[in-house]
């Protein structure tokens, strides 16, 4: 058995932030396939001995079962020293990143893409609002990201790997990505990191093509 499982599934962004992790890490790891399009996370068993929020991604390393991707992005980065804050003053600033991430740039992106790829609404008063959330979110990061080659610190942290997160899906998220220079060079970088793989790449789909 693998020393890391992490319950997931490939077109799961937040998922992908955990499974990226640990790659980049060089961890040895194996995917536990959620199966979200029947449900299983509302199960209440899912929900008792996997994750009470009813959520993906959950790491288990020995004893320990870990929700929250920005929980998963921490521990991992202690765990092993990578990708973590310099000082005091780097911790702080990967945390507001990781926040800001959970609330405004992953949680839009996220539930937009699911309500308009895999519920098919087609555009909607409620996918309209989040795409000017999403867009509002992405001008902060554009804007960020002109004089900088990282998020939060000098060198690749777990504040990109939480928020590059939903960005490598692409068209699917049907939000034109292409009038974000910054962002594009941003997520070129992070992936020409050693040992960084597509979400596709990385976990099994849950989700039939
Ligand atoms: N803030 C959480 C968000 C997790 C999350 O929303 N995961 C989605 C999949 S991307 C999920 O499991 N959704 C199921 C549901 O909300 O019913 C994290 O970062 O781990």
């Amino acid at each position: 058995m693998s020393e890391y499982q992490l319950h997931c599934l490939a077109e799961s962004g937040n998922a992908y932030k955990a499974a990226l992790m640990l790659e980049l890490c060089g961890l040895d790891w194996s995917s536990i396939l959620v199966d979200f399009p029947n449900g299983e996370m509302r199960t209440s068993k899912y929900r008792q001995d996997i994750n009470q929020f009813g959520e993906v991604p959950v790491l288990v390393h020995k004893d320990l079962q870990l929700s929250q991707s920005g929980v998963i992005l921490n521990y991992l980065s202690e765990k092993t020293g990578q990708f973590g804050p310099a000082n005091k003053q780097e911790e702080y600033e990967i945390l507001r990143w990781i926040l800001f991430d959970n609330h405004k740039f992953t949680s839009y992106m996220a539930t937009r893409r699911f309500a308009l790829r895999f519920m098919k609404t087609g555009d909607t008063e409620i996918t309209n609002f989040l795409g000017d959330k999403v867009k509002n979110a992405l001008e902060i990061v554009e804007k960020h990201m002109a004089d900088r080659d990282f998020i939060a610190t000098p060198t690749l942290s777990i504040a990109d790997i939480s928020m590059c997160g939903y960005l490598y899906y692409g068209d699917e998220l049907e939000q034109n990505l292409g009038s974000y220079p910054n962002i594009n060079a941003w997520i070129d970088r992070i992936a020409a990191t050693d040992g960084w793989k597509h979400p596709y790449d990385l976990m099994p789909r849950a989700f039939p093509d």
